[in-house]
């Protein structure tokens, strides 16, 4: 199990030199940010990439994301093309020894929170959500600032996609990623990529939007769709957590049973109230979602694939891009290395052998 920690390319405040000191961890989580959404990702442009986390002392171990084109979950005319599009960027990745890939298919919007900088007790600011306060905002507001807002498209652009979408329902959204899956997983197994799927965040429907992976039921039909290891989940347990029904350890024993998860991101919530829930710290008795009882597994399963600390609070003074500081997700990442440690010389006597 490889620890590795999301970098946002040159133009992250956190740089590279900074990860490569954060003990534990080894890989690094990274996408091409310049190529419009929908075009090839020329394997030069990844290749430097690559280049440039290695040269720091790193793996470029993980893209997340190569986004999918909204007219692929449309069900446009003209999907087939985007798709090869995006089965020439797979292939990219595979041939550069690039495994593992998170992508989603949420309509329009990414991860969606109603406050960026919500101030809690002892001075950090965490990220928070609360379904009433996002029935009050109009997503065709142009001073709205969300962190999962669509980039990559106009305002106006956005504004039709939201409209195409209201008229979608679930079951044909499922139609679209079944259709790009059965043509995208067979090219990813081929190429030696693992796809994991980013569950919604939050896992309901927002905006009047569909949206289709939301709970184990959703998890289930994703993984029946292509019977294929490269056809997988992104295992979050923030995203999944504020839904109180969703049984963590049970589904995540079961899908790593199944060789299905390639990628975890560990990300623990309290819930506040229905549908409303604060970004905490990483450790357990700070949230709601166990992350002992996830470590331990992932552990018990022999995980093989990648995890990162998730979204972090802005403490010590920090200013950066909402979830995405230094600190508190290098403070994560080593209570998960620690955890990582404690858990596999208690639960596997050879690796405590080889330790000794
Ligand atoms: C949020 C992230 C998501 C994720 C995408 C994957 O912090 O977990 O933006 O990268 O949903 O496509």
């Amino acid at each position: 199990m490889e620890i590795t920690f999301r970098w946002y390319g040159d133009d992250d405040p956190v740089p590279l030199q900074y990860i490569r000191q954060i003990p534990s961890v080894t890989g690094v989580v990274s996408a091409l940010y310049d190529v419009p959404v929908g075009e090839q990702w020329p394997r030069e442009k990844l290749a430097a990439l690559q280049s440039k986390v290695e040269s720091a002392g790193l793996r470029l171990s993980v893209i997340e994301s190569i986004p999918v084109h909204e007219d692929i979950k449309l069900g446009r005319p003209g999907r087939d093309e985007l798709i090869d599009n995006y089965c020439a960027s797979v292939r990219n990745m595979g041939s550069l020894g690039i495994g593992i890939l998170c992508y989603n298919f949420m309509p329009v919007f990414d991860w969606t929170r109603t406050q960026l900088a919500r101030l809690n007790d002892d001075g950090s600011t965490s990220l928070a959500y609360d379904h009433g306060e996002l029935a009050g905002i109009d997503p065709a507001e142009e001073s709205l600032e969300l962190p999962g807002w669509a980039a990559g498209y106009g305002r106006k652009e956005q504004s039709a996609h939201i409209a195409a979408f209201r008229g979608m329902d679930e079951e044909a959204l499922w139609r679209n990623l079944e259709y790009f899956l059965k043509r995208v997983v067979p090219v990813a197994e081929g190429a030696g990529v693992r796809m994991g799927i980013h569950p919604d965040d939050p896992p309901w429907p927002i905006f009047g939007l569909p949206r289709i992976i939301k709970d184990e039921r959703d998890l289930d039909r994703l993984v029946a769709a292509v019977d294929s290891p490269s056809n997988g989940i992104t295992f979050c347990t923030g995203s999944l957590g504020p839904n109180a029904e969703f049984g963590i350890e049970g589904a995540l024993e079961k899908y790593c049973a199944a060789g299905r998860v390639p990628f975890v991101h560990c990300r623990n919530i309290r819930r506040t109230g229905e549908r409303a829930f604060i970004e905490t710290a990483h450790p357990t008795e700070q949230g709601d979602v166990d992350m002992f009882a996830v470590m331990k597994t992932l552990v018990r399963a022999g995980f093989s694939g990648a995890l990162r600390p998730d979204h972090g609070r802005m403490i010590w003074g920090e200013t950066g891009r909402p979830g995405y500081g230094l600190y508190d997700r290098a403070l994560g990442a080593m209570y998960l290395a620690g955890l990582r440690e404690a858990l596999q010389k208690e639960l596997n006597p050879a690796a405590r052998k080889r330790e000794r």
